[in-house]
């Protein structure tokens, strides 16, 4: 089968070893769902999303146009913008709230879930929801982005038809009491549209238009527009090029690959074999901070006292691992 029978045994054991302190286990991949046989429901587009990302993607063709008539200081701050997104989606929805693969404290928790509203990706619930299905049903029709369906389809054209019904089926049966169970989740759902106006939009485009005098176009495109379509992208492309292209050294019985291009720009999230096969991992990778910022803001928030619990696969198991279900690409 796909993750392998004795894999997918030893990936829960090792789910044990790891405590029951993580409290949940809807990340790890179902073996027993099968998708139901005939004819597929049809494709249904969403118009109204076709065209508002066409447009968001023309913003941004003009934002790149833009880069050599701004202020250096305004490309600086994108670049800020875009790491500050970019983290409220590594750190924050994805390493915290789809995996629990750290704590966080509250101060830690509201900095994340205000960074992730700036990386307007829906919010954390939403994003943590799917993504529990992503791991748990993972290649089948209930992963919301599916990645047998095509690289078109799992970067951006699932967000631009209707679910297939047995994502939402699936999708209704997990446990997401832990994250109702958080106030800051509850809260960022709750004000998620305008937290996004102000994070993603105003608060990006205002800074360099108050503080340095940038023009409002230059402010609006940049910061805002080119900085929200390239942390999209970088998120996308590890549903699309990380299924699709790279070694498997983890376990070779699944899409996901290492990828180091999509690793760079995703702040450490490109090594996707690794983290398919272990996904309560902390850090996402074999690696520690290896083209890995976001595992290196981790440490150092738990420095500060601000994250705590930081779970690691031991190097024995991760070898056993390889040597039983890896590619062989780490060998030579
Ligand atoms: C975006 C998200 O971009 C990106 C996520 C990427 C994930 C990446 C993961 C990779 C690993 C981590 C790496 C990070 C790297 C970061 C690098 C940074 C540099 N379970 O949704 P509806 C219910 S968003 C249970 O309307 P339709 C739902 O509650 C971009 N239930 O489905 C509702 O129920 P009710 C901006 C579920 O109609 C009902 O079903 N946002 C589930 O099929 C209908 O829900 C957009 O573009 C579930 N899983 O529409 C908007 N799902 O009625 C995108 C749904 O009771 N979204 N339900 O409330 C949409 O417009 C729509 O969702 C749709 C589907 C058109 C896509
Ligand atoms: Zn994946
Ligand atoms: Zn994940």
């Amino acid at each position: 089968t796909r993750n392998g029978g004795a894999g997918m045994e030893k990936a829960l054991s090792n789910q044990e070893d790891l405590g029951g302190d993580r409290g949940m286990m809807d990340d790890i991949f179902d073996e027993s769902y099968c998708e139901k046989e005939g004819p597929k429901p049809a494709r249904r587009y969403v118009w109204r999303n076709i065209i508002l990302m066409s447009l968001l993607h023309l913003g941004a063709l003009y934002g790149l146009w833009l880069i050599p008539a701004a202020k250096p200081v305004t490309l600086v701050w994108g670049s800020l913008c875009f790491l500050l997104s970019a983290l409220g989606i590594t750190a924050g929805a994805h390493r915290i709230w789809s995996h629990r693969s750290y704590k966080a404290s509250l101060p830690l928790r509201i900095f994340l879930a205000i960074a992730n509203s700036m990386a307007f990706q829906n919010d954390i619930y939403e994003w943590a929801r799917d993504h529990r299905v992503h791991h748990k049903f993972s290649e089948t029709d209930a992963d919301p982005h599916n990645a047998t369906r095509g690289f078109f389809f799992s970067h951006v054209g699932w967000l631009l038809v209707r679910k297939h019904p047995d994502v939402i089926e699936k999708g209704r049966k997990l446990d997401l009491s832990d994250l109702k169970a958080d106030k800051v989740v509850m809260f960022q759902r709750r004000f998620y549209k305008l937290s996004v106006v102000v994070m993603c939009f105003l608060f990006p485009t205002l800074v360099p238009w108050c503080f340095w005098g940038e023009s409002l176009r230059n402010s609006f495109f940049l910061p805002a527009i080119l900085r929200y379509v390239l942390v999209l992208n970088a998120t996308w492309l590890v549903n699309s090029a990380a299924h699709m292209f790279g070694n498997r050294p983890y376990d070779r019985n699944i899409n996901p690959r290492e990828n180091r291009l999509v690793t760079f720009g995703a702040l450490g999230e490109g090594f996707h074999n690794y983290h398919h096969t272990f996904p309560y991992d902390y850090s996402t990778s074999e690696f520690g901070w290896h083209y890995n910022f976001t595992t290196a803001f981790i440490d150092l928030m738990c420095l500060l006292g601000l994250a705590s619990d930081r779970k690691k696969v031991s190097k024995e198991t991760i070898l056993a691992r390889k040597t039983r279900t890896g590619d062989g690409s780490h060998n030579g």
